[in-house]
């Protein structure tokens, strides 16, 4: 389980079951997988992929699942590191999901990675919701999330929005300009 420290790198954290590899699997393959009977996470926590930028070019970016439990926090403050954006997940038919991206993963990331940015991902948007699309943006703001957008992979609505507004935040970073600074020829 080899990376790159040059390529993109994107982190998915959220509760169990909140949709976190449909919605990678998403964006890796275009369409939905009803991943009911599928593996568990610890098979698959690297996707390479990439991401089409303005001027006919590609990013390389590989993007990373974190389980959820206990068991695996050591094995997510590894995965953390080099992370350039953050996707918080929850599921808006699941109130505890969103009481513990308060009270789990945004502290946990902000231990582990303060300066990274996170998109606050409302997963499942196909469902009847519990948490509003105002309190899902409402937090947001309350977290200082880069940003928040509501997905289903199920209907494959809003998942382009949340690669968009991830590569956007990554381009527009003190870190990707860093990277991609060309020596200044004075002649
Ligand atoms: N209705 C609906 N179901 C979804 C959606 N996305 C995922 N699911 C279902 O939710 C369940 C969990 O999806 P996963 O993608 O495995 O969730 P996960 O967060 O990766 O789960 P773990 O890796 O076990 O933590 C599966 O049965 C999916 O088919 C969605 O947008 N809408
Ligand atoms: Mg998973």
């Amino acid at each position: 389980m080899k990376e790159s420290k040059k390529l993109f790198k994107i982190i998915v954290v959220g509760d169990e079951k909140v949709g976190k590899t449909t919605l990678i699997r998403w964006k890796i393959n275009g369409c939905y997988e009803d991943l009911t009977d599928y593996l568990p996470v610890e098979v698959k926590l690297l996707y390479y992929t990439s991401f089409n930028i303005d001027n006919g070019l590609s990013l390389a970016g590989v993007i990373t699942e974190c389980p959820d439990g206990n068991d695996y926090k050591i094995l997510r403050s590894c995965l953390y590191k080099n992370a350039k954006v953050i996707l918080v997940c929850y599921s808006v038919d699941d109130e505890v999901s969103f009481f513990h991206v308060v009270h789990k993963w945004v502290p946990e990331i902000s231990k582990c990675q303060p300066r990274v940015p996170f998109i606050l991902v409302g997963t499942k948007s196909d469902l009847t919701a519990k948490i509003s699309t105002g309190e899902g943006k409402e937090l947001a703001e309350k977290l200082n999330a880069a940003d928040f957008v509501e997905c289903s992979s199920k209907e494959g609505t809003g998942i382009k929005e949340v690669f968009t507004a991830t590569l956007n935040i990554y381009t527009k970073s003190f870190a990707y300009k860093r990277r991609n600074k060309r020596p200044c020829n004075i002649l």
